[in-house]
């Protein structure tokens, strides 16, 4: 007998820094409030900054420049915070409730990438997780991004810096993916990802979970 699948989807948001990726999730998050029952859903983000365990603290460290890390070192320990969440992330698509993700794996290469690592070393330490079933890149180029309230302050947050991390986000585009532009106003993106969004949860809950190196 053909086995049926009703699971969440993995949906996923990635952009440069102050690409309005946080506003948008949150958003959205408010927009599956009022169909929860029908569309279980839950929010994550990476990095997870809760002092939460030595990773966590680390990667914060990192981040805000308290700690210099070779960049091998820095990413596997980004890849490694993704990797301990695997089993739960399942558990939650598998019982059918939807996650909504602020940055995941292709932050983790396109960033490390853009220090010079291999693009495809990078996406090779994610291998085994749940990949997303929707990926919303919201396109901003990093000479208006530089330009947004808040930009400049930790690791990372330099124009020429976040240009080759727009190069890289570049490279890993797959059919998956879903270019916003993300200079609309915050209506008009909002409506247009909840749009793809709820046309993804209902495609996805058929399929099975597909997993980064299947
Ligand atoms: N970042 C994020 C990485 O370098 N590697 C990763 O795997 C992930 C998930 O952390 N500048 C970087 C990208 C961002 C920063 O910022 C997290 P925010 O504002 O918390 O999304």
């Amino acid at each position: 007998m053909e086995q049926r699948y009703v699971r969440g989807a993995l949906i996923v948001f990635e952009g440069l820094d102050r690409s309005g990726k946080t506003t948008q999730v949150n958003r959205l998050l408010q927009d599956l409030e009022g169909t929860k029952e029908r569309y279980p859903y839950r929010g994550m983000r990476f990095p997870d900054r809760t002092p939460a365990n030595p990773i966590n603290i680390e990667i914060c460290d990192y981040l805000s420049k308290k700690k210099e890390l070779p960049a091998r070192e820095a990413h596997l320990l980004f890849t490694k915070q993704r990797q301990n969440q695997k089993d739960e992330m399942e558990r939650f698509l598998q019982n059918g409730t939807t996650l909504v993700v602020d940055r995941y794996s292709h932050s983790g290469a396109a960033y490390s990438a853009a220090k010079g690592l291999p693009l495809d070393w990078c996406m090779a330490q994610e291998e085994g997780l749940p990949k997303p079933d929707l990926v919303i890149f919201l396109d901003l180029f990093a000479d208006i991004a530089k330009n947004r309230s808040g930009f400049g302050e930790e690791r990372f947050e330099e124009e020429p810096f976040q240009k080759r991390v727009y190069e890289q986000y570049m490279q890993l585009q797959d059919e998956t993916w879903l270019r916003v532009n993300a200079s609309k106003t915050e209506e008009e993106i909002a409506a247009e990802v909840r749009q793809a969004v709820l046309r993804v949860i209902e495609e996805c809950r058929e399929k099975p979970i597909s997993h980064f190196g299947d």
